[in-house]
């Protein structure tokens, strides 16, 4: 089985290397597709405290993670699965429901955050700190 999942992965945390953990443990092989600078840029209207490049190493790096690519178009997902002959996508449950619409390609499926962590949490909790 092939995995594939999304995410910005900024300021790398405790829930991101569960959701991973846990995409992985569906399958043989887990596709990591790290969002663009651009593509956070025009989302949330500021770039990412870590590069593209930093972030798309730091989700390499982990052993549960067998490929990383470029997420450059939140609209390229279909494109993305059909790539990388996903059979599953993975994502948070802040998305729930909201990638249904690509059952038709794959199964797809939501796990629960991690709760009482964000990035824009450690972010406020190291501005406080400041
Ligand atoms: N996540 C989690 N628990 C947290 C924080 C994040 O399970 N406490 C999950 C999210 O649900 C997501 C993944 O970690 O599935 C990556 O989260 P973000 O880096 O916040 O990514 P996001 O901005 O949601 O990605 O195409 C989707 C985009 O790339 C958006």
């Amino acid at each position: 089985m092939r995995i594939i999942t999304f995410g910005t992965f900024d300021v790398f945390h405790i829930g991101h290397v569960n959701i991973l953990e846990r995409a992985k443990e569906l399958g043989a092989y887990l596709i990591v597709g790290v969002s663009s600078d651009a593509l956070n840029i025009s989302k949330k209207g500021r770039p990412p405290i870590y590069s593209q490049a930093d972030r798309m190493k730091i989700v390499d790096s982990l052993h549960c993670v067998d490929k990383v690519f470029l997420e450059e178009s939140l609209e390229l997902k279909g494109e993305y699965i059909k790539k990388f002959n996903a059979d599953v996508l993975v994502m948070g449950n802040d998305w729930e429901g909201k990638f249904d619409c690509f059952s038709s390609l794959c199964r797809v499926k939501y796990f629960p955050r991690t709760e009482g962590i964000s990035t824009t949490q450690v972010i406020n909790m190291v501005r406080e700190l400041a």
